[in-house]
């Protein structure tokens, strides 16, 4: 007659990075208790730079700035977007996350002005060596219909494991610096 006892832990102090289980000592039987499995989940957490300021982004380029001008029509206080319409090296920002699960992001776009030109994503381990990654996005119109919001997404199964570094490329050229605006990124851990 054995008895089978599932122990739990509905959860673990945050930031815990290692598990240990300890076997009881002394006992008659060297055999006596067996343990026959563990198993462990994890709850990813995910974290929205809305782009009120530069708090939560690692590195930038030097030629973007915040656009709070048409808040309620574009429904969102502070976006990011470029100073100047250079054709050459692309704007961008960067963040420093450990083992990145997902990404999204939302682009607006002023649609009733000129074509969408994306916003490019790449992943990185070691923030050096950058690797892009394809996005699936889907559109909204906002602004009546003026504006599209267009929210990017980075599955987990296109992001490659050990991801610490992502990157959100700005579309270079175009007739007008404010446009595209980056409205939100949100990582996934
Ligand atoms: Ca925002």
């Amino acid at each position: 007659m054995w008895t089978k006892r599932d122990y739990n832990w509905a959860s673990l102090p945050a930031g815990t990075n290692y598990i240990k289980i300890e076997f009881p000592t002394g006992g008659t039987l060297n055999w006596n208790p067996q343990l026959s499995r563990v198993s462990v989940r994890y709850t990813p957490t995910a974290d929205t730079d809305h782009l009120n300021d530069w708090s939560k982004v690692t590195t930038r380029s030097a030629g973007l700035a915040f656009d709070t001008s048409n808040a309620t029509a574009l429904g969102d206080a502070s976006r990011a977007m470029r100073t100047g319409t250079s054709a050459g090296t692309a704007e961008y920002i960067t963040y420093h996350r450990s083992h990145v699960n997902e990404v999204q992001a939302v682009g607006l776009f002023a649609t009733d002005q000129e074509a969408i030109r994306d916003f490019n994503f790449y992943a990185s381990r070691d923030g050096q060596v950058w690797l892009p990654v394809r996005a699936d996005y889907a559109d909204a119109p906002i602004n009546g219909g003026l504006w599209t919001k267009r929210t990017y997404r980075l599955p987990p199964e296109r992001i490659p494991s050990g991801t610490n570094y992502v990157k959100v490329e700005y579309p270079v050229g175009g007739s007008l610096s404010w446009n595209p605006q980056l409205s939100q990124v949100t990582i996934t851990q």
